[in-house]
């Protein structure tokens, strides 16, 4: 899943696709790259980051999807919003990957009535303050359970297992502890019986590992994203696709 943000303010590429023309682009090159979809975003996630209108949202994404769908590419919608989730889903897009695992009033009924895939990350809070005090007890038993209460909502709304993947949501309310703990046991998701997706890409728990900086952060993220896969993950969320590719060529050459 090649990442691909279409916001001013994104923390690892910020600027680089602020036009839907350049996303396009962008989407494109990654394909290109060896992606199997493209995940489109129009709101930035990134700690302390703040929320924009649907409108602006929709202005941001639109036009791209509705693009990358006349070419079958496939596209996944990086939303919290029932109403972006509906109009991206009518605009072609075929999984909404919601960093809220769906919470928000409608979003289960917008997933369930599209009939698309849906990607359910656990997050500790919300974006604006999620980074300020992380706690758990255990966070890899916890971040299982919250996984599993949002599975059982997402059946219950009566979305098809098939549609399903979940996500420990690296970064997301957890402190370099915590997201080292949920890669080193990453195994434990495996009994849930969905795909595992997983987001590593450029984030800052490699940057306080490498003492790297955004822009100096493949190499890392290309090793944590092979020990993802060695420990089970179906979906890597990445930028740098063809550096990944690469690796997952070594990596899958040598498996049985
Ligand atoms: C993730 C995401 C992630 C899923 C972002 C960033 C921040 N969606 N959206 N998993 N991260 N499913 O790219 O660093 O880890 S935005």
């Amino acid at each position: 899943m090649g990442i691909v943000n279409v916001t001013p303010d994104s923390f690892s590429d910020g600027g680089l696709c602020v036009s839907p023309e350049d996303a396009l682009r962008h989407a494109l090159r990654l394909i290109e790259e060896g992606a199997d979809l493209v995940d489109i975003g129009g709101e930035s996630t990134r700690p302390g980051s703040n929320p924009v209108s649907v409108e602006e949202e929709l202005r941001r994404i639109l036009p791209v999807v509705k693009v990358l769908a006349e070419r079958n590419v496939p596209v996944s919608i990086d939303t919290t919003k029932p109403e972006v989730m509906l109009a991206a889903i009518g605009a072609g897009a075929v999984m909404i990957n919601d960093v809220n695992a769906l919470r928000a009033e409608g979003a289960l009924e917008a997933v369930a009535a599209g009939g698309v895939a849906a990607c359910l990350m656990h997050m500790q809070g919300e974006p604006r303050s999620m980074q300020i005090q992380p706690h758990y007890d255990d966070v890899v038993a916890e971040v299982k359970e919250f996984l599993r209460q949002r599975l059982d909502a997402a059946l219950a709304a009566g979305i098809s297992p098939e549609q399903l993947i979940i996500d420990p949501g690296f970064g997301f309310g957890k402190t370099l502890d915590h997201n080292i703990a949920l890669l080193r046991y990453l195994e434990c998701f495996s009994d849930m019986n969905v795909p595992l997706l997983v987001g590593l890409s450029r984030k800052s728990m490699l940057g306080k590992i490498t003492g790297n900086e955004v822009s100096d952060r493949v190499h890392a993220s290309v090793a944590a994203a092979l020990i993802a896969v060695a420990k089970g993950a179906k979906i890597l969320r990445v930028h740098d696709v063809k550096a990944t590719r690469d690796a997952l060529a070594v990596y899958n050459a040598v498996q049985n």
